[in-house]
């Protein structure tokens, strides 16, 4: 399967953005470039990180393991390794990791001549990442405000911070994050559940067209986005799940400071003229 007849068609040279020819080649299906190279390097480094951190203790649980950020007093300095050091090299490899596949995504696009949509759509993800572990603590002038790698250990990081900062259920960007996420799902099942109406028909039956589906959508609620309009509206959705969960978070804390409830910031509304 891994040399498909069309391949040799789009498996073409060149597009790369560094390193000209020396890593455009291929590993089986995957492509390496000089960023699939870094991806490897810098994924190396942190899950050896991760296992060395693992390693000291206290429990090789999988769900209650946890790679720590470092306490308050080191403020944005590097701390000792076994006091958050650990950490600090697992982020950067992280960020590493991220943006060189971000980028490996970007020498693919580039060979086959398509549109930067894919790695732009992850950028947001990454930016969400970034937003966390980078420019929160920065703004708040200590890396312990980064969240800690582990399964248990980052609901509770989850969980603690949404309360400490005001309650995230009042956070304005909070509610326009989760009602994205919401859309994006609506949007996603009405999409799922029309194309597999029209290109997944009972035995011996034709596929059907997209005029079915446009048709379908007419005749229920007298409107249809079209075939081209529904990937930009998942994708317009996605992103902004993602960039306002980033707004959520970096404005609690840097903006409404700890302790200070999110109910409170809805007084705006209360002290407008018309009726305070
Ligand atoms: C659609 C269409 C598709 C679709 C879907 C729709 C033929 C195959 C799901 C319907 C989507 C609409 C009407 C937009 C709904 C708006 C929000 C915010 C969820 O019309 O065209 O292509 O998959």
């Amino acid at each position: 399967m891994s040399m498909l007849s069309f391949e040799r068609k789009y498996r073409v040279r060149g597009g790369t953005l560094i390193g000209g020819d020396l890593f455009d080649f291929w590993v089986g299906p995957f492509y390496v470039g000089f960023f699939g190279v870094t991806t490897i390097l810098c994924t190396l480094v942190g899950v050896g990180m991760i296992l060395y951190g693992v390693s000291l203790g206290p429990t090789w649980s999988l769900w209650r393991l946890s790679i720590n950020p470092p306490a308050a007093n080191y403020g944005l300095a590097f701390a000792p390794l076994k006091e958050g050091g650990i950490w600090q090299i697992v982020t950067v490899c992280a960020l590493g990791a991220f943006g060189s596949w971000a980028l490996r995504e970007v020498e693919i696009c580039r060979k086959l001549g398509i549109g930067y949509h894919v790695p732009v759509a992850f950028g947001f993800a990454i930016l969400a990442y970034v937003t966390l572990v980078v420019i929160r603590p920065v703004l708040m002038g200590a890396w312990s405000y980064g969240f800690p790698y582990g399964i248990i250990s980052h609901l509770d990081w989850v969980s603690n911070t949404g309360y400490q900062f005001g309650n995230f259920h009042y956070n304005p960007a909070h509610m326009v994050a989760v009602s994205f996420f919401f859309v994006t799902c609506f949007a996603l099942a009405l999409h799922g559940g029309v194309i597999l109406s029209a290109v997944n028909p009972g035995r011996g039956e034709a596929v059907k067209t997209p005029d079915h589906e446009n048709t379908f959508f007419r005749d229920t609620i007298g409107y249809s986005i079209g075939t081209v309009g529904i990937h930009r509206l998942g994708l317009f959705l996605a992103l902004s799940a993602a960039y306002f969960s980033a707004v959520c978070i970096v404005i609690s804390g840097p903006l409404w400071a700890e302790g200070n409830a999110w109910a409170d910031w809805w007084g705006w509304w209360l002290k407008l003229p018309i009726w305070s």
